[in-house]
């Protein structure tokens, strides 16, 4: 016993002497982040190419598949695009949300449709394709709102059309 004793002990003392505990912790942190990074990293991959679909069409045209149930003016003819609000004004988080069939995969899509807020109507490419909207005695249900809340001015400019996943289907 008395040798077991010895042994474990002058083992110990080398381990202790030839490494570190910043040392050791930085293992310990390259192990966990390194660990966790792996199993994202497709995840990631897979919903960044659900939000960007392969896409045809003209972005500035009613025609436009993501358009299919919009009820505004069209930021990408006002300065803007169809992600992205024009300069000086401020996209609204509260939403008109439609489902639209894009022609190029066939699958369906969320699209929400965030009014852009802060300067007077745009007047440029009205579109109005209303597909899914309901009379405003369903105000859940339509669309022509001015969505303009919970920014800092409720006046409306245009609307951009954000592809926001994959619509599930059963
Ligand atoms: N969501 C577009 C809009 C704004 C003001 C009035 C009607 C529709």
């Amino acid at each position: 016993m008395k040798f077991l004793d010895t042994l474990f002990e002058q083992k110990s003392r080398q381990l202790a002497q030839r490494s570190s505990r910043r040392g050791m912790l930085k293992g310990l942190g390259t192990l966990l982040v390194g660990g966790a990074a792996i199993p994202l990293l497709p995840v990631a991959r897979a919903s960044a190419a659900a939000s960007k679909p392969a896409e045809e069409g003209d972005p500035n045209s009613c025609d436009y598949w993501r358009y299919c149930a919009i009820d505004g003016f069209l930021c990408g003819c006002c300065g803007g695009s169809a992600n992205t609000c024009p300069p000086g004004t401020e996209m609204s988080p509260i939403t008109w949300i439609g489902t639209c069939r894009n022609p190029v995969d066939g699958r369906n899509y969320v699209i929400s449709y965030n009014d852009c807020c802060g300067k007077s109507s745009c007047g440029a490419c009205l579109c109005q394709r209303d597909e899914g909207d309901r009379p405003p005695y369903r105000s859940d249900k339509t669309n022509d709102v001015n969505w303009c809340l919970g920014t800092s001015s409720a006046v409306y400019h245009c609307s951009t059309a954000v592809v926001v996943g994959v619509a599930f289907e059963d």
